[in-house]
């Protein structure tokens, strides 16, 4: 049966399903939600999502949220990104959790400073120790990075799709500390996947708060 995704395209948290659906070639039709596009105040939606927020992945009549929930029940239903090993599949969840806990926090806190909060309500001691705090976590993703191609496996997996989704806004507001060698080379090969290119690499003007 055919998926449907609610969200918009803009969203980093929309994104990673986008590129796990492309790389596990799973057919899909997306529907924009959230932001300008609204929708997520309606009780049709709230009804797929109490929270209210994107991405909801439909597959039939179950509905899910929660982005990485959504990608682990992609792969595990269409087989692939996801290690089969219980060791492998640990430290896949770890470095998704590491993600979601202590890399994506201060990014979006960076996110909302320069490029959705007019210039009039920016805070710099928000983005001082957001800085800060997203330079500590990707120093700790580059300490793997130097030794690994990929956060878990001998493959690109399900792991590196969320830290992954976050490199092309990083690059793109000049966010990345100097001298990861590591994460700079795989966000270097992770720039090459063509699902990549579609859904990650893309602009995100329409969030602009001015
Ligand atoms: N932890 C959630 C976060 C979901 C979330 O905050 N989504 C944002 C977009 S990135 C959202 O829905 N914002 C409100 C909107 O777009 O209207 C996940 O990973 O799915």
């Amino acid at each position: 049966m055919t998926l449907t995704l609610w969200g918009r395209a803009s969203s980093v948290n929309v994104q990673k399903v986008l590129w796990a659906l492309d790389e596990l070639g799973a057919p899909y039709n997306r529907h924009d939600a959230g932001g300008k596009y609204g929708r997520t105040d309606t009780a049709e939606f709230a009804a797929m999502n109490p929270n209210r927020r994107v991405p909801v992945l439909q597959d039939g009549n179950f509905c899910l949220w929660e982005s990485q929930a959504i990608l682990r029940y992609l792969a595990r239903r269409h087989t692939g990104l996801y290690p089969a090993d219980p060791e492998g599949r640990a430290r896949a969840d770890q470095w998704m959790a590491y993600c979601d806990t202590t890399l994506q926090p201060p990014f979006i806190t960076l996110f909302w400073q320069y490029v959705r909060l007019p210039q009039t309500q920016r805070d710099p001691a928000a983005t001082d120790a957001a800085r800060s705090n997203l330079g500590a976590a990707l120093a700790v993703l580059d300490g793997h990075l130097r030794h690994h191609d990929w956060l878990t496996g001998a493959e690109f997996g399900i792991a590196d799709i969320p830290a992954g989704s976050l490199m092309h806004r990083i690059h793109a507001l000049d966010l990345m500390p100097a001298g990861l060698a590591g994460v700079e080379r795989w966000a270097a090969v992770l720039a090459e996947r063509p699902a990549y290119q579609a859904h990650v690499a893309t602009s995100f003007d329409e969030l602009r708060g001015n």
